[in-house]
C-alpha cells in the first residue's frame, strides 16, 4: 500500500521531470525512501542532483541513511595489508586521495596476477569499435583490445579475493572514511594495454564516478606502473562538496579531455601514480580521475569499492557457490550480514 503510493508519486515526479533537473533532487529523495521499502532504485537522479548543486546533497544524504547500526570492529584477525604500513587518512580527506607503497606482499601480487591470467573475462568494446568477446583469457603477449575486464563473478569465487572484500584494515579505513559501517559493493579486475591514443572506454579521459551517494575505492596495482604503463591520475580535491565547478558540470556525466579540466584544474596539479606492484591508492572517486593511456608494457589492477549504502546504480548480485566461501568470508558474512547485502551464497 505505502510503496503503491510512492510509486505513484515517483510516476508523478517523473512526468514534472521534464520540466528539468530542479525535481532531480525531490525525485532522489523519493527514490530514497523508495529504496528503503522495496530495495529498487537508480542512479539518474543522482547523476542530475550532483550535476546541479554538486556534491552537498548526496554527502547530507549519505549521512543520514549511512548504517551506523553494526559498526564494522574487528581488530585482531590478520590482514592483507601488511603490518607496517600506515594510511594518510588527513590526506585521503583533504585531497581525496592517497597512495601506500608496498601496501602488500609480492607473494599476494604473484597470487592476484596468476588469478587475472586463468580467470575469464571479456575484452571491452573500444572508442574505435572493437571488441566484444567474452569468455575469453587475457592473451599478455597478443592483447586485442586496450581494456580487459577479468569477469568479477568468478573472481569472487577466489579465496583470496574474498579475504580482500573482507578484511580488517580495508574495512576499518573505509569506515573511517565514510563515517558510517561500510557497505561492500563491487570488485573489478582488469588489463590496459599499449594503445596509441587515449580511450574513452577505458576510463583513460576524465571523469567521476556517480554510482553511490559516498563511497571510497581501493586501486591495488598488481604489475609495477611506470609513467610510461598507464599510471592512475587525479584531480586532487576535486572530490570535495564543491569541488567540482558548474563549468565542468555542464557539461554532463561525460568524459572530460585534459584540456577541459585543465580549464579549472591546471595540469600541475594532478596527481599521478607511479609505483611498484603492490602499490594501494585509496580515493573518492567522485573526484575527477582516469587512467592514463598505456605507452609501452601494460598494467593490471585490482579495485574494491566501498559504499555508505546501496542506493543508486542497480548493480548485479554477487554469488558465492558454498564450497567456493573461504572461512574469513563465512565469519564475517556471519558478524556483519549488513556490510555484504549484494552477496549471496548458493
Ligand atoms: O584505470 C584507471 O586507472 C582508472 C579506471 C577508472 O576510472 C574506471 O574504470 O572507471
Amino acid at each position: 500500500m505505502v510503496s503503491r503510493l510512492f510509486n505513484k508519486l515517483h510516476k508523478l515526479m517523473l512526468s514534472l521531470k521534464k520540466l528539468g533537473y530542479p525535481f532531480a533532487l525531490p525525485l532522489l529523495l523519493l527514490e530514497i525512501v523508495r529504496h528503503k521499502i522495496t530495495g529498487r532504485s537508480s542512479n539518474a537522479n543522482l547523476i542530475k542532483t550532483f550535476l546541479l548543486y554538486g556534491g552537498l546533497p548526496a554527502t547530507l544524504l549519505s549521512r543520514l541513511i549511512g548504517g551506523r547500526s553494526k559498526s564494522f570492529k574487528d581488530m585482531t584477525s590478520s590482514s592483507v595489508i601488511r603490518d607496517n604500513v600506515s594510511i594518510n587518512k588527513k590526506e585521503l580527506r583533504r585531497l581525496g586521495h592517497t597512495l601506500v607503497p608496498e601496501a602488500i606482499s609480492q607473494k599476494l601480487v604473484s597470487e592476484l596476477l596468476e588469478l587475472s591470467l586463468r580467470t575469464p573475462g571479456e575484452n571491452r568494446i573500444m572508442d574505435s569499435g572493437h571488441g566484444q568477446e567474452s569468455e575469453i583469457l587475457f592473451n599478455r603477449l597478443k592483447p586485442k583490445t586496450v581494456r580487459f575486464d577479468v569477469d568479477s563473478q568468478k573472481l569472487l569465487q577466489n579465496n583470496l579475493v574474498q579475504e580482500f572484500i573482507c578484511d580488517p584494515t580495508i574495512l576499518s579505513i573505509a569506515q573511517d572514511y565514510l563515517g558510517s559501517a561500510p557497505v561492500f559493493d563491487f570488485i573489478a579486475m582488469w588489463w590496459h594495454t599499449q594503445s596509441n591514443t587515449p580511450d574513452k572506454e577505458a576510463a583513460q579521459y576524465f571523469h567521476f564516478d556517480m554510482d553511490r551517494l559516498r563511497w571510497i575505492k581501493f586501486f591495488f596495482y598488481v604489475t609495477d606502473v611506470t609513467a610510461e604503463s598507464g599510471p592512475h591520475v587525479f584531480v586532487p580535491e576535486s572530490h570535495r562538496d564543491f569541488g567540482l565547478p558548474f563549468k565542468l558540470r555542464k557539461n554532463g556525466f561525460a568524459r572530460l579531455t585534459d584540456d577541459e579540466v585543465a580549464l579549472s584544474f591546471p595540469a600541475s596539479t594532478w596527481k599521478t601514480f607511479t609505483g611498484s606492484a603492490g602499490s594501494m591508492i585509496v580515493e573518492d572517486t567522485r573526484g575527477l580521475h582516469k587512467g592514463k593511456h598505456v605507452i609501452a608494457g601494460d598494467r593490471l589492477v585490482f579495485q574494491l569499492q566501498f559504499s555508505t549504502s546501496t542506493f543508486g546504480y542497480r548493480a548485479t548480485p554477487y554469488s558465492i557457490k558454498s564450497e567456493s566461501l573461504s572461512h574469513a568470508l563465512k565469519s564475517s558474512l556471519d558478524s556483519y550480514p549488513k556490510v555484504f547485502p549484494s552477496i549471496s551464497i548458493i
